[in-house]
C-alpha cells in the first residue's frame, strides 16, 4: 500500500480502536477492509464527505440477552446471549448464530461487520447481522439444548422477522438447534413464516442449504483455477474442521476430482495421505454429526492415517488449503509454511481464518487467495433462496437451488475480478476485489438515505 494510504489506513483504525476497546477480532475484520477500502474512498470523495466508513464501521444496534434455562440436574443455569443488527441498507438483516464458549461481543461484531459485505456480493437483497451466545453444546444433551434454545428464542423473537432480521445456523447451531428455535418461534408467534433459514426440508428448509457453503468454497476455487486456465481436479486438498462447512467441502472436492488429505476438530487434525474418499467421509458425516464424536476416531478406523493431537493440519504440503474450522486458525507462520510447501490456493470455508499477517503473505506471493466474504458466501446466499421459496410459498429441486449457487459463485468471481484487477497485472487481488465490490453496493444505498 503507498505511504499515504498507510497513514490513512492507520487513522481511521486509531479511531475505531478507541471507540471499541477490548475487541481484537473486530479491530481485525475491519483494518483488513480498510486496507481495501481507504485507497477506493481517497479515489471518491462522495464516500468521504458522507463519513461512510465511519458510519459502516457502527452496527445499527446490538441486543443483549441472559438465557437462564435449567439442566439435566435440574440447576439453573444462565448464559449471555446477543444479537448485532449490523447494517439494513439492502435488506433484512441476515446472519447465523453461533453457540461456542469464546463467542464475546467482539466476535459477533467482526462477524456482523464481514457478513453485511459478504451479503452483499450474493446479489440477493439482504442486510448484515450475526447473533450468538457463550453457550458450550459439547456434552449437553438433546434436552438440555432443546431447554436453551427454547429460552433464548422466548427473548429473542421479538427482535426478528421474515422481513426484519432471518437467523440461521453457524458453528454450534446446526439442523437441531435451527429446528429447536423454529419451533419455539412459531409457537410464540402463531405464525408459519420462513424467519430463520436452514430448517428441516419438511417444514420450509431448502434443498442444498446444508451443503450450500461447502460446495460453493469449492465452486469459487474451480472459479478461481478456471479463471487461469486450470482446475482443481487432480489438485490435493487439506481442509480444517470437520463440520458441516468442512463436511461439504471435502464432499464436492472429491467430486471434483481432488484428493482430500486432512480434516480437524478443535483437538487436533487426522491426516490420510491415500485420500479422504466418499465413503470416509460418510464415516465422518455419522461421527459428527449422529455420535457428535471426536476426530481421532477416523485415525482408529482408517490405518491409513494418522492423528497429530493438537495440531493444526497446515504443514502437511498440499496444492489448496480450505481452512473451514474458525477465526484466526492460519498463523502468519502457517501461512508461510502452507507457501514455502507450493501452495496454489487457499479458499477461506470459515470466517477470518487467516491472521493479518497471513493474509499479507497469501496477497504478496500472488496465488490464488479467496478470502472468506466471497469463498463462503454460498452458504447466505442459498439461505437467500430459502427465504425467496417461503415466500413464494413452494420449493425448487435440489437441481435448480444448486444451479443457482454456482451461478452467484460464478457472479461472485466476476465482481472480484472487476474490482480486483490492477493495470497491467494478470494477478487478481481477491481480498480488494471482494471488499471494494461488497463495499460499493452497500455505500450506494447509504448516500441515497442521506443522514440515517
Ligand atoms: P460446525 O459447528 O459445524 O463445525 C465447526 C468445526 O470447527 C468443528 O470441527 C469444530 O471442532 C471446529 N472448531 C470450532 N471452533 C474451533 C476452535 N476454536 N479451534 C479449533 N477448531 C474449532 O460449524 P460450521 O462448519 O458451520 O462453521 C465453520 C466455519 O465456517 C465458521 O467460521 C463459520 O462462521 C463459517 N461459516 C459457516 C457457514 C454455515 O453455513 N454453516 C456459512 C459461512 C461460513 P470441535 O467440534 O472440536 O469444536
Ligand atoms: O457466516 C455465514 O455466512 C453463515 N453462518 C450463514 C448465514 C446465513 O444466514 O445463512
Amino acid at each position: 500500500m503507498e505511504l499515504e494510504n498507510c497513514q490513512s489506513v492507520d487513522d481511521f483504525m486509531s479511531g475505531l480502536v478507541k471507540r471499541n476497546p477490548g475487541e481484537p477480532e473486530f479491530h481485525q475484520a475491519v483494518r483488513e477492509f480498510a486496507e481495501s477500502v481507504v485507497p477506493f474512498v481517497l479515489e471518491h470523495p462522495q464516500y468521504q464527505e458522507a463519513q461512510i466508513l465511519e458510519r459502516m464501521t457502527e452496527p445499527d444496534r446490538i441486543v443483549i440477552f441472559r438465557v437462564t434455562w435449567e439442566d439435566d440436574q435440574n440447576r439453573i443455569r444462565a448464559n449471555r446471549a446477543w444479537r448485532v443488527q449490523f447494517n439494513n441498507s439492502i435488506g433484512p438483516y441476515k446472519g447465523g448464530m453461533r453457540f461456542h464458549t469464546n463467542v464475546t461481543q467482539s466476535v459477533l461484531k467482526f462477524l456482523g461487520f464481514e457478513q453485511t459485505f459478504k451479503n452483499s456480493l450474493t446479489g440477493l437483497p439482504m442486510g448484515g447481522a450475526k447473533g450468538g451466545s457463550n453457550f458450550n453444546p459439547k456434552g449437553k444433551s438433546n434436552n438440555e439444548v432443546m431447554r436453551f434454545c427454547q429460552s433464548l428464542m422466548t427473548e429473542l423473537h421479538r427482535h426478528i422477522g421474515e422481513d426484519t432480521d432471518v437467523p440461521a445456523g453457524d458453528i454450534g447451531v446446526g439442523a437441531r438447534e435451527i429446528s429447536y428455535l423454529f419451533g419455539q418461534y412459531k409457537r410464540l408467534e402463531n405464525r408459519f413464516v420462513g424467519t430463520l433459514t436452514g430448517k428441516g426440508l419438511a417444514f420450509g428448509g431448502s434443498l442444498v442449504r446444508t451443503e450450500a457453503t461447502g460446495y460453493g468454497c469449492v465452486y469459487f476455487c474451480e472459479d478461481m483455477f478456471n479463471h487461469v486456465g486450470e482446475s482443481i481436479r487432480g489438485k490435493t486438498v487439506g481442509i480444517s474442521g470437520s463440520g458441516n462447512v468442512a463436511i461439504y467441502a471435502a464432499e464436492k472436492s472429491v467430486e471434483l476430482g481432488a484428493k482430500v488429505l486432512t480434516l480437524s476438530d478443535s483437538s487436533g487434525f487426522i491426516h490420510d495421505p491415500d485420500g479422504i474418499d466418499a465413503e470416509k467421509i460418510a464415516f465422518v458425516k455419522d461421527l459428527k454429526e449422529v455420535r457428535r464424536g471426536r476426530i481421532n476416531e477416523y485415525a482408529e478406523k482408517f490405518k491409513s492415517a494418522s492423528f497429530h493431537e493438537g495440531k493444526r493440519p497446515w504443514s502437511v504440503p498440499v496444492d489448496v488449503a480450505m481452512p473451514c474450522a474458525t477465526q484466526n486458525e492460519v498463523s502468519g507462520d502457517e501461512a508461510r509454511t502452507l507457501l514455502a510447501n507450493g501452495v496454489k490456493a487457499v479458499c477461506e470455508g470459515a470466517n477470518m481464518p487467516t491472521e493479518l499477517e497471513g493474509v499479507h503473505a497469501f496477497v504478496k506471493a500472488g496465488i490464488l487467495y479467496a478470502p472468506a466474504k466471497a469463498a463462503n458466501a454460498g452458504g447466505v446466499a442459498v439461505s437467500g433462496l430459502e427465504q425467496s421459496q417461503n415466500a413464494l410459498r413452494l420449493s425448487w429441486s435440489r437441481e435448480e437451488v444448486d444451479e443457482r449457487l454456482k451461478t452467484i459463485m460464478r457472479e461472485i468471481h466476476a465482481q472480484c475480478v472487476t474490482y480486483g484487477s490492477k493495470a497491467k497485472s494478470e494477478i487478481v487481488n481477491y481480498v480488494d476485489g471482494a471488499n471494494i465490490a461488497g463495499f460499493v453496493k452497500v455505500a450506494e444505498a447509504m448516500l441515497a438515505y442521506g443522514a440515517v
